[in-house]
């Protein structure tokens, strides 16, 4: 096998044509709440895990925390307001859990339904289909301390707090994703430890993603039940990975890496098994004696739809023995088993974050997973990138992040060519906001957020993309 493929410079613009997705294709943008919603300490809401993390020294740049953030629980009714400025079909927003069930167990807490409450009917009556995410990374401190997700408890927390939602929205919201990410929830939190709680275990951090997926399995169950109609489903986020070169070594490490960032959860949701060979890769890290008889037909629990974020491609390669520098070791912990892979740049365009920007691998992801796992439809939940905003005379034109979306939603078009159900297309992100352990410091959103004033200017990919929305489709370049 020769170099992967390179994919287009985006940044130009060149020549292409007009392109019209299928009737009733569901356009929108999504948020999460510890991103957005500010109000930490309001209405009754506890602490979870990112309140600790990012308040503890060292964990986020420039010490940042979404204590304030885009002041959105105050901010709401203009929000949505801008939303449907835009014209979105759609809303993915994410509850915070110890905002409405403080602690992570017990009743609810009105106050902060009442926030959803309010958000769900706003959006409703600017004709947005909301799109509610349970959990977005923000599990209360409480549930933490009492073994977070490693803790197999954790999961029968995970499904009660569900039905709590679906009690209070289950009447308004036809759309759930019981999780955002899981993947980040547990290599990111518990392995490598640059998210929160910043633990750094191997197999805590294998535990914590079976766990996220039990969890996953027992809400949908519950939802099922308590909200007829619904549409259920989970996000992952999925990347190709590809070998740098044809050697062994390469496809073996390709091999490897795939198992754990997209096959580890593709496989028990949707197929109701761990892969083999994954099982294998990481039997030096766990033992999978945490997983129970009957789990894995949990969480293989039938869905309606399957969300997939995607943001750029992985290019790996054989370890090089005896290279393997002590702070190259702890930023690959999120692989455990796996931790001497080397990852590889090609030096094509990359966005702030530094991800490659990859736009034929959304093609190949969404191809996949309809290929190779299911016929059920599905949804760009996330697709964004960040780029250095700058105001000049009060505006923001952000040609790169307008490229970026241009490119991603052709490919979307090629993908529904090829036969994937895709039906609907979320941009990350709605406005830019707390970026996790980067702070404020990149902005992903459609609208510049002046965290100061906390004003808000639409740049030029949101007023682009309320254009597509109004064609549902791109106009020729
Ligand atoms: O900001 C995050 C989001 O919370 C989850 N998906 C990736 C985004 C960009 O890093």
């Amino acid at each position: 096998m020769s170099n992967p493929a390179t994919p287009p410079a985006v940044g130009v613009l060149d020549e292409r044509p007009p392109l019209t997705f299928p009737p009733g294709f569901l356009w929108g943008a999504a948020t999460a709440a510890y991103q957005i919603e500010g109000a930490a300490n309001e209405g009754g809401r506890t602490a979870s895990i990112w309140d600790t993390f990012s308040h503890t020294e060292g964990r986020t740049v420039a010490g940042h925390t979404g204590d304030v953030a885009c002041d959105h629980y105050h901010r709401l009714t203009d929000d949505v307001r801008l939303m449907a400025e835009l014209g979105l079909k759609s809303y993915r927003f994410s509850v915070s859990w110890p905002r409405v069930q403080p602690g992570g167990s017990g009743p609810a807490n009105r106050e902060g339904l009442d926030f959803y409450q309010r958000l769900v009917d706003e959006l409703m009556a600017n004709g947005i289909e909301p799109w509610l995410t349970l959990y977005h990374w923000d599990l209360p401190q409480e549930l933490e301390d009492a073994g977070g997700w490693p803790a197999r408890d954790t999961a029968a927390r995970f499904a009660d707090y569900a039905l709590l939602m679906a009690d209070a929205l289950g009447d308004r919201v036809k759309y759930w994703t019981t999780l955002n990410e899981p993947w980040c929830s547990a290599f990111l939190g518990y392995g490598s430890g640059v998210h929160a709680p910043g633990r750094s275990d191997g197999a805590d951090a294998v535990r914590a993603g079976h766990h996220l997926m039990l969890g996953h399995g027992l809400a949908v169950q519950a939802l099922r039940t308590a909200v007829p109609g619904a549409q259920l489903g989970v996000t992952v986020n999925l990347y190709p990975v590809t070998p740098a070169s044809d050697a062994p070594g390469d496809i073996d490490a390709a091999r490897r890496i795939d198992g754990l960032a997209n096959r580890f959860f593709l496989d028990p949701i949707l197929r109701g098994a761990y892969p083999d060979d994954l099982v294998a890769d990481l039997a030096k890290v766990t033992d999978f004696g945490h997983v129970h008889d009957g789990d894995l037909a949990t969480i293989a629990t039938p869905l309606d739809v399957v969300g997939v974020n995607y943001y750029s491609r992985h290019v790996v390669a054989a370890p090089v023995p005896g290279e393997q520098p002590e702070a190259y070791w702890r930023a690959q912990a999120c692989w455990p088993g796996s931790e001497d892979v080397r990852f590889v740049t090609r030096g094509v365009p990359v966005t702030d974050m530094g991800w490659e920007i990859d736009a034929p691998g959304l093609v190949e992801t969404l191809r996949r997973v309809h290929e190779e796992y299911t016929d059920l439809p599905l949804y760009v939940t996330e697709n964004g990138s960040a780029f250095i905003d700058e105001v000049v005379d009060g505006q923001v034109d952000d040609v790169d992040r307008l490229a970026y979306f241009d490119a991603h939603l052709r490919a979307s078009h090629e993908a529904i060519s090829a036969g994937v159900p895709l039906r609907g297309y979320f941009a990350w992100s709605l406005m830019d906001n707390f970026e996790w352990a980067w702070g404020y410091t990149k902005r992903f959103g459609m609208i510049y957020v002046d965290y100061d004033k906390q004003t808000r200017i639409p740049k030029s990919s949101a007023r682009w993309y309320a254009e597509v929305i109004r064609r549902n489709g791109l106009a020729a370049q």
